[in-house]
């Protein structure tokens, strides 16, 4: 196994230790809706987002301790939305990280408030971020709340819909990602520098690269939906051709949407490159997932 691949299963290990302590309890009552919301938590899923908040504070000079309730809070909201995104009403999927999605495995009312559950603990949460001089309480929640917003991540869920069986242009398509991935991406990145402190100018430089991280992961994301197996990806392969969705195979074919990803990924690392010796981590992390196959 490399050392990236090390690298990132003891931040995996060490992102799921801290969810087991910040979220309630499977037993607290309810125990049905805590059993819900620690479902979709536990199922699996590669933390990319709280990852890369801790590799932001770490690049930085700051602790993965001090970024791990920021850590958290975007893996929860990441999961809330997809606990959402699965519902009959939206995607209507039955398979979210190689196990039954929360409304197959205890109902859809259930899972609706499972995810208003896991949206309501990530604010609780990442207000426990400690402060530093530049950094205080209110600028972790609003930091939060401005990834995942109605402009961000459920407007682009919103565009998303209404995009569903209509032609869009690349540029509409942009947006949508944008809002609806890049934005929690760019978010988990910023947090992480804010934990640690970060000057203004390197805490733009982790938001210019998250966010075209970000499009390059949801062009990959596309791409893997038409070339991977269900198994593989442990979601169901091919939903989106399924349900006529606009994405950057459809629109410019599989081999420019791979060369869409590459440039969004040298664009990404071009934003840190004044801090190139500090961001190591994250250029490496940049690279793994231009080349993932799940
Ligand atoms: C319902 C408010 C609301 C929003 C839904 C997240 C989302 C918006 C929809 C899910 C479907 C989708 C393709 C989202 C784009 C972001 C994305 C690629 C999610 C999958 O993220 P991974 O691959 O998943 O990091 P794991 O399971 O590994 O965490």
């Amino acid at each position: 196994m490399s050392e990236l691949k090390r690298y990132l299963k003891a931040q995996q290990r060490a992102v799921d230790a801290a969810l087991r302590r910040f979220l309630p309890r499977e037993s607290a009552r309810p125990a049905t809706l805590h059993k819900a919301m620690r479902h979709p938590i536990f199922a699996g899923g590669k933390r990319l987002r709280p990852i890369l908040c801790l590799a932001a504070a770490e690049a930085f000079g700051g602790s993965a301790e001090n970024a791990m309730p920021a850590a958290c809070a975007v893996e929860i909201i990441h999961t809330y939305s997809l606990v959402h995104d699965d519902l009959p009403c939206m995607d209507n999927d039955d398979l979210r990280r190689g196990k039954p999605t929360t409304h197959v495995a205890y109902g859809e009312n259930v899972a609706v408030l499972a995810g208003d559950g896991l949206l309501t603990e990530a604010f609780a949460i990442v207000a426990q971020t400690p402060e530093c001089r530049n950094y205080k309480t209110r600028h972790y929640v609003v930091g939060l709340a401005q990834s995942a917003d109605s402009r961000r991540l459920i407007g682009g869920q919103v565009l998303d819909l209404e995009g569903e069986g209509k032609s869009l242009t690349k540029a509409q398509l942009v947006r949508i990602h944008e809002a609806k991935t890049a934005a929690l991406l760019a978010g988990s990145l910023r947090l992480g520098g804010m934990s640690a402190n970060v000057s203004p100018r390197k805490l733009e430089a982790l938001t210019i690269f998250g966010r075209n991280l970000g499009l390059a992961f949801q062009v990959i994301d596309d791409i893997l939906d038409v070339t991977q197996s269900t198994e593989q990806l442990g979601k169901t392969a091919g939903k989106d051709a399924a349900v006529d969705k606009a994405t950057f195979p459809a629109i410019v074919g599989l081999e420019a949407s791979k060369k869409e990803a590459q440039r969004l990924t040298d664009k990404a690392l071009a934003a840190l490159k004044p801090f190139a010796r500090q961001a190591r981590r994250l250029d490496e992390i940049a690279h793994y997932l231009l080349d993932r196959d799940y």
